[in-house]
Order: structure tokens, then C-alpha cells, then sequence
């Protein structure tokens, strides 16, 4: 992570960009000030052209647009143009809780949602390329961050993060309070401030007082200066730090009031009892009581799902292996109705009961009627699924045909990759089992596929995606073709020995290949 000195240029750097903005507006119901809010978002959008909806209304977007809304909008959303994709990264600020951060999903085809929550737009600025470069850069780091600390955000994000927020407000020309602007050097008062209150909140002698003393200005200066940018007094905000630290703690630990009060920068317990008793309507003792009944409630109901879940899982994957089909499809469409993740369904139901049906298959415990009618049941199962894993809104982007090698009549897992194939979008040609080299290229050619795709679970049947590849060559069609291949003994290293342009283990990358070969084309 960046040092002291990094910082500070950075922060200097999208001051210096945000000024240099082409073009900037002010939706209507534009608030004064962004910092007043207790919750604010800001959203930038990375591609695409569309529409961001906050209730009932709609603001045109495009790459590059960043969006500030406050908190507590219940209806809230950007969508892509008809056909087309948007891709929003979003990042979530709370006053006094520095800077939550969610990132919505770039991939997510169609729209991505956003946790805004007041009553309107609060602003939105086009920026210019540059500008926009270091805002995803921005992210990018946020992102990092997130993934590697998980909440535990380190000073120099937040100072980014509060640089780029009282910028983009100031650029906004959100007039404070007192109708003038903050120079660059108040901000940074204004942010040591806010700084010194998170990581000093323990020490008593925190007041305005001091930290008037530490920036050589007047304590009223500083005080005022809060309150224009963060909307808040010191005072109360230094007060609710400590009181969220001392709830925390009530919550956490098992320490008691009279170690607490110290270890929050309180002064002493008969005050700490009357603040809190006017600020969270409760006494201390109160409160860790609800506090702690409620997390054990969630506790229990958590692990309460969590067991549902993994029971209805259980019984799919073992009624499958006893090969009823009618209970399996029944249990997969409850599953779903009880909101399981469709993959977990697939992974952790169908194929797990799949694989226990295998290992029963080779040790010979189970023979081939058995494993017949469990095959009926997956593929059963997995219809009701094919819907679901599908992408929604994937546009038709290619062509491949699908089989399985001659000599093999296994035909489950193929079922899978086209299944999943389908649900990038891509125009699947089965040709079933049993399929010889020349027929596999015969389609290719005849019907201009951009992939063959070859399944194989036999080891004495992979020599034929050899011939494949052969026959295809002897078309003349191999730099037009690509040739995937995948089954149970298939591997990376046989792949490249037979020359076939990629080996994937399942039937969910062996989609994302496809769509990858086809986008290339
Ligand atoms: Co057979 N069978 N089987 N079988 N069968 C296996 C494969 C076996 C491993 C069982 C064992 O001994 N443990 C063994 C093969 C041993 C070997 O060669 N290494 C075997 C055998 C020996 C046989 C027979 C020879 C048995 C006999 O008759 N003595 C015989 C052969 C018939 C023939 O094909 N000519 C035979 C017959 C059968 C049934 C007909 C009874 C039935 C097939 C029913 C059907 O498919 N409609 C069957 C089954 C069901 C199995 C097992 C139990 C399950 C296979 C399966 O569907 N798995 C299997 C044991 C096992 O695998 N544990 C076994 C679930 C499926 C989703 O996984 O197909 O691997 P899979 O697909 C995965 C990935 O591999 C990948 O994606 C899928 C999921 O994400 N993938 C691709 C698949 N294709 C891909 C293509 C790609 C990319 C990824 O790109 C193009």
C-alpha cells in the first residue's frame, strides 16, 4: 500500500484532473453539500450507455459519468440501452463509519444495482478521459483493498477517498453553508480532523481545542469548517465515534463499563451513563443484553438455513443416486424456490450424487441399470436448472457444433457444456454420441461452426479427438475451426500432445472458453 508521500500527491492529482472536467451539471434536486450526508454513494460508470434510474427518475449515463446520491433511496438502479451493457462500479461512503465499500459486479450484463439511499440524485459530472482513468484506478485499489483486508481499509484509501469526495463536491460547485468555498488547505484540516478523531477517539485530551492548537488556527475556524463540509459538529461527531467504539465493545468483549469508559476517550462513568441513556435511548446493560440476544438469534437462524440448505442438497444428490428422476426434478425446483444458488444446486446436489453413483460404478457396487436410471435423473434435474444458468440477456454470438467421441455412449457431461453453452448465448449443434472424426468436420464445414467440441470419458475412446484434429487439418479447415476438448481423462498436456486448441476440466469454463474463441473471430 502507498505511503505517507504518495498520498498527499495523489490526492493532489485528482484535484488537479477534477478541474480540468470537460462539461458539468447539476441534477435539479441537487443537495448543497455532499458531506452532509450520513450515507453517500459514488457510482462510476466504465462502459456502456444507459440510464440511471432513481425513483422515478431517469438520467441519461454513459462511460465515464460519475454519480453522487445520497442515502435511503429505495428504488434505485442503472440499466443498460436495449441490447446493450453497462458496467457501474460503485462505492459506498458512511460518515461515521468511514467508507463501507461495494463494488457492484462490472461483468453484470444488463444492470447493476445500487444501494442509494435518500430521495435524489444528488449530482452527476461527466469526466474526461483522464480523469476517468484515475477514478478506475481509484477503484481498482478500493477493490484490492477489499479483497485483501477485507473491511480493515488503510488510511491511505480513506484519505483518497475523502479527497476525492470533497473534490468532486467542490467541483461540483456544491456551495456549503456559509455560501463559501474550501481551499484545498482547509480540506486537509478538515480531513487530519476527521483522521485524528478515528485513530485518537481513545484519547481524553482529543478536543477541538487541541487540534485547534495542532493546525495554529482558532478553534471556531476548525469548528465552522467542519460543519461546512461534514455537515456536522465536532463535538458530536467526536461523540457518536466514541459511543459506536464503546458499543462495539459492549457487543464484543467482556469487559465492563468503568474499563470501557477509558478506552473510548470518555471522562468518566456517571457521564458515559447519561450520554448514553440520551443518545441510544437504553443503559449499557440494556444494550448488551439486545445485542447479544439478537446475534445469538442470527446465530441460530443462520445456522438453521444453513442446515435446510444443505439438507435439501443431501436429498437430491441422494435420490438421485437411488434414480428417481420425478423426486429429483421435484426437489431441484424447491431448492430453487427456497432461493439456492442454481450452481450450488448443480455442484453440490446433481453432481456430487453423480459421483458417488461413479465411485460406486467402479468398485462394483452399483451395475449399469442403476447408473442408467441415475443418469436419467441428472439429466432431468439439470433441465429444470438449464434456465437459470443461463446469462440473462446473452445475445447469440457464435456457432459450435458438440458431441461425443466415437466409441463412447456417456453423454451427461456433454449435456452439461452444451447446456452452459447455450446460456452464453452461443448456437449449440448436438450431434449426440458416438460421433466419428468426419462427421464432427462435415458439420463444421456445412453448417459454419467456429468450434468443434469434443467429450470424451473413456481413456480408450480420447485417441479420437486425435483424429479430430487430423481430419480437420486434412479439411483444410484447421485455421478457421478451433477444437476443444474435455472429459473425465482428458488433460492439458494431452490436449497440447494432439494438437487441439483448448482443454477445459468443466462445463462452466468450457463455456467461457467458447464465448472467448467466438468473440476473437
Ligand atoms: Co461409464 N464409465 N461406462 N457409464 N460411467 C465411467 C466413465 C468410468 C470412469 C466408471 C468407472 O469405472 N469408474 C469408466 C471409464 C474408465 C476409463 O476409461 N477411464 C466407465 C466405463 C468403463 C464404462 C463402460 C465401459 C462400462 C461397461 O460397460 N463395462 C461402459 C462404456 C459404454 C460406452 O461408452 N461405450 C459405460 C457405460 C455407462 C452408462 C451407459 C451406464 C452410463 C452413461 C449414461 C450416459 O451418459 N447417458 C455411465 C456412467 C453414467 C458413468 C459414470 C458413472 C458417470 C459419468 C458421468 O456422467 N459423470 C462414470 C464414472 C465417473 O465419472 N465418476 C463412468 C457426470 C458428468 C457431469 O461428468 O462426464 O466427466 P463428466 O463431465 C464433466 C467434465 O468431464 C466436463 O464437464 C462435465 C461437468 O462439468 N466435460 C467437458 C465433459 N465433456 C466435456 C467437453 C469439454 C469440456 C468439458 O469441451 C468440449
Amino acid at each position: 500500500m502507498q505511503n505517507e508521500s504518495t498520498e498527499t500527491v495523489r490526492g493532489t492529482d485528482l484535484r488537479l484532473d477534477l478541474l480540468s472536467c470537460d462539461q458539468v451539471y447539476r441534477a435539479e434536486r441537487a443537495f448543497r453539500n455532499l458531506m452532509m450526508h450520513e450515507q453517500t454513494e459514488i457510482c462510476l460508470v466504465v462502459s456502456g450507455v444507459g440510464v440511471c434510474c432513481v425513483l422515478n427518475q431517469e438520467f441519461p449515463c454513459k462511460a465515464g459519468d460519475i454519480f453522487i446520491i445520497p442515502a435511503n433511496t429505495p428504488h434505485r438502479f442503472f440499466l443498460a440501452e436495449k441490447d446493450g451493457t453497462l458496467a457501474v462500479r460503485r462505492l459506498r461512503f458512511r460518515i461515521g463509519d468511514w467508507f463501507e465499500g461495494e463494488i457492484a459486479r462490472p461483468e453484470s450484463p444488463r444492470y447493476c444495482y445500487g444501494v442509494f439511499n435518500d430521495n435524489a440524485i444528488f449530482a452527476c459530472a461527466p469526466l474526461n478521459v483522464r480523469m476517468r482513468e484515475k477514478a478506475n484506478a481509484l477503484f481498482d485499489d478500493i477493490e484490492t483493498e477489499r479483497t485483501e483486508k477485507r473491511e480493515e481499509w488503510t488510511e491511505t484509501v480513506r484519505c483518497d477517498l475523502a479527497q476525492l469526495l470533497i473534490n468532486v463536491a467542490r467541483y461540483l460547485n456544491c456551495s456549503i453553508k456559509n455560501g463559501s468555498s474550501v481551499s484545498p488547505a482547509e480540506s486537509q484540516i478538515v480531513l487530519a480532523a476527521l483522521r485524528a478523531v478515528k485513530e485518537r477517539y481513545g484519547d481524553a485530551d482529543l478536543t477541538l481545542a487541541s487540534l485547534a492548537e495542532l493546525f495554529s488556527v482558532s478553534a471556531s475556524h476548525i469548528s465552522k469548517l467542519f460543519k461546512s463540509v461534514t455537515g456536522r459538529f465536532f463535538s458530536d461527531y467526536l461523540r457518536s465515534v466514541r459511543l459506536d467504539e464503546a458499543c462495539r465493545l459492549l457487543k464484543d468483549s467482556t469487559l465492563t463499563v468503568e474499563e470501557i469508559v477509558p478506552l473510548c476517550g470518555l471522562r468518566d462513568v456517571p457521564s458515559f451513563y447519561k450520554n448514553f441513556n440520551r443518545y441510544l435511548n437504553t443503559t449499557p446493560a440494556e444494550y448488551r443484553q439486545t445485542v447479544r440476544r439478537s446475534a445469538t438469534e442470527a446465530e441460530h437462524a443462520k445456522k438453521q438455513t444453513e442446515e435446510k440448505r444443505m439438507s435439501i442438497l443431501n436429498e437430491i444428490s441422494e435420490n438421485l443416486q437411488k434414480g428417481k428422476a420425478k423426486l429429483v426434478k421435484e426437489l431441484v425446483q424447491q431448492a430453487i424456490d427456497e432461493g439456492l444458488n442454481p450452481s450450488e444446486i448443480l455442484d453440490q446436489g446433481l453432481l456430487a450424487g453423480m459421483n458417488v453413483i461413479g465411485e460406486k460404478f467402479k468398485n462394483n457396487e452399483v451395475f449399469v441399470p442403476e447408473v442408467l436410471v441415475a443418469a436419467r435423473a441428472m439429466n432431468m434435474g439439470a433441465q429444470i436448472l438449464k434456465p437459470l444458468l443461463a446469462e440473462a440477456g446473452a445475445q447469440a454470438s457464435g456457432k459450435v457444433c458438440i458431441g461425443t467421441v466415437q466409441g463412447d455412449l456417456h453423454d451427461i457431461g456433454k449435456n452439461l457444456v452444451k447446456m452452459m453453452m447455450e446460456g452464453k448465448g452461443l448456437e449449440v449443434v448436438d450431434l449426440g454420441t458416438d460421433v466419428s472424426p468426419e462427421a464432427f468436420v462435415q458439420t463444421a464445414i456445412e453448417q459454419d461452426c467456429r468450434i468443434i467440441c469434443c467429450s470424451a470419458l473413456l481413456t480408450t475412446t480420447m485417441g479420437v479427438m486425435a483424429k479430430v484434429v487430423e481430419e480437420a487439418e486434412k479439411a483444410g479447415i484447421r485455421d478457421k475451426v478451433k477444437i476443444m476438448i474435455g472429459g473425465a481423462p482428458v488433460t492439458e498436456d494431452f490436449c497440447r500432445e494432439i494438437g487441439a486448441d483448448a482443454y477445459t476440466p468443466d462445463a462452466a469454463s468450457a463455456a467461457e472458453k467458447a464465448l472467448a474463441f467466438c468473440k476473437e473471430a
